[in-house]
This record gives structure tokens, sequence and C-alpha cells, in this order.
């Protein structure tokens, strides 16, 4: 694929970038594909983030472009939409966080699965997850987290669920860029995910489907 697209969204080339993607679509490029270059873009524009040459206005920039991307792409898997409910999952990203751009390819990709997502946003508190449970029943909760300091965050919201005597009637999964093994065992949940594609072979599991 092409690292033309991964340069035109790293240097803020907007209509570049969306023209290329458009080509993209149109050759019948997959999705996920075209996810995986714009990530790695993104992991780049963090890269110059860290290094001083970026700062928040170009990673808003950034974010702006990734989000029409994302819905142009959704567009071309509208058609694909199961219709058929395997389960039901809230997700949020955690207390403290507001990155919500791989969460909502996360859903999108849960939703094309058949599962029913509901969406509880950004910087979700241990109480909007418990109160959400109790009114949606999940089968899964997810929780993604973007920013090493609200590993604390996923740990104590899943405390808090655990203390609410609702531990055992979820299946809880994490996910999200920094999230490895290590911080897995740290939150206590029942799987990790690497992405959207991994999200949803560990929510079939979780499942049983
Ligand atoms: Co932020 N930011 N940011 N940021 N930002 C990162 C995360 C950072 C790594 C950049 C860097 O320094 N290299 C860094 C965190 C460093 C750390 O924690 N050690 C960082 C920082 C520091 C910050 C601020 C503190 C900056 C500041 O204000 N000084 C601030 C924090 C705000 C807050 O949350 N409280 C901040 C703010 C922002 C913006 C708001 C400007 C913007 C987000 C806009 C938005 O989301 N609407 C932003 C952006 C764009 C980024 C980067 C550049 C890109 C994130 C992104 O969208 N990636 C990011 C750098 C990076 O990621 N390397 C960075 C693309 C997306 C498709 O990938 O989100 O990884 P990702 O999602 C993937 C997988 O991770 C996985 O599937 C998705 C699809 O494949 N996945 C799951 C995600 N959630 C999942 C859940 C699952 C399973 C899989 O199950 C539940």
């Amino acid at each position: 694929m092409s690292t033309k697209l991964i340069e035109s969204i790293v240097e803020m080339r907007e209509d570049e970038a969306l023209n290329m993607v458009n080509d993209l679509i149109e050759q019948g490029t997959p999705m996920i594909d075209i996810m995986q270059e714009c990530k790695k873009a993104m992991e780049e524009v963090g890269n110059k983030f860290e290094e001083g040459e970026y700062f928040v206005p170009q990673l808003l920039m950034a974010a702006e472009i990734m989000n029409q991307i994302t819905e142009m792409t959704k567009e071309e898997c509208i058609d694909d939409t199961n219709e058929e409910d395997v389960g039901t999952v809230i997700m949020g990203t955690v207390e403290g966080d507001i990155h919500d751009i791989g969460k909502g390819i996360v859903n999108f990709n849960l939703d094309v699965n058949g599962f029913n997502v509901i969406d509880l946003g950004e910087d979700v508190s241990p109480k909007q997850y418990i109160d959400a449970i109790n009114e949606y029943k999940p089968d899964i909760v997810g929780m993604s987290c973007l920013l090493t300091v609200a590993f604390d965050s996923m740990e104590k919201t899943i405390k808090e669920i655990k203390k609410a005597g609702l531990r055992d009637k979820v299946k809880i999964m994490i996910g999200g860029a920094p999230i490895n093994e290590e911080v897995y065992e740290y939150t206590g949940a029942d799987g990790w995910a690497k992405d959207a594609v991994k999200a949803v072979k560990l929510a079939k599991k979780f499942i049983g489907v």
C-alpha cells in the first residue's frame, strides 16, 4: 500500500490524503488495510509531537483528517452491515482520556460483525460504566485507553465493577496503542486486543460465536 498516504496525513495535506483514500476505496482496498496505514501515520504524528516538532493543533488537524477517512471507509462497508445481534458491548474511553478515533473504528467493526454497541463516549468514569452495566446488561465491557496515565483508570474501573457485584456478569476487554500483556495483567481485564480486527475476534470468543 501507499507510503504516500502516510506522508500526506503526516504532512497534513488533507485534500491529497482524502483523494488517495478515495482511489484506494475505488480499487477495492479493504477498510482494515487503509486503517492500518492511517494508524502508522498517526503514530508518526505522535512521534513528531513527542519530539517537539508538532503541537496539539497538529494532533487535532491529523485527528480531523483521520475522522474524515474513517467516515469514507465506513460508507463503503455499510452494505456489509450485519443485522444479527450476537451480543451487547458497552464501550468507552476510560476516565482521564479523551482519545476516541480508535474506539470509533473498533465500535464500527463490532457493529458490522453483528454486535449491538453502546458507546458511552470519552472520559468515562467507573460510575458511568457501572450505571451502564445495570441499564444495558451487556455481555462485554470495552475500555479504550491511549494514555499511560490512564492505566490506573482501567484498573480502578474494573475494581469498582467488582465492588458493585457485577464483575462475574460481564467480560472485560481493553485496548489501545499502549496496551500490552503487562498492562492487561495489571488491570484485571479478561482480555486485550491490539487492533479492531483482534477486538472483534476476542469479542466473538467471549460470546462463543
Ligand atoms: Co494524544 N497522545 N494527547 N491527542 N494522541 C497520544 C496517544 C500520544 C501517544 C502521542 C505521543 O506523544 N506520541 C501521547 C500519549 C503518551 C503517553 O501516554 N505516554 C498523547 C498525549 C500526550 C496527549 C495529550 C496529553 C497532549 C497534551 O494535551 N499535552 C492530550 C491528552 C488529552 C486526554 O486524553 N486527556 C492529547 C490529546 C490529543 C488530541 C485530542 C489532540 C487528539 C485526539 C483526538 C481524538 O481522538 N478525537 C490526539 C491524537 C490524535 C493523538 C495521536 C497522535 C493519534 C491517536 C489516534 O487517533 N491514532 C496519538 C499517537 C499514537 O497513537 N501513537 C496520541 C489512530 C487510531 C486509529 O489508533 O487509537 O491506537 P488507536 O486505535 C487502534 C488500536 O489501538 C485499537 O484499535 C484501534 C484501531 O486499530 N484500539 C482498541 C483502540 N481502542 C481499543 C479498544 C479495544 C480494542 C482495541 O477494546 C476495548
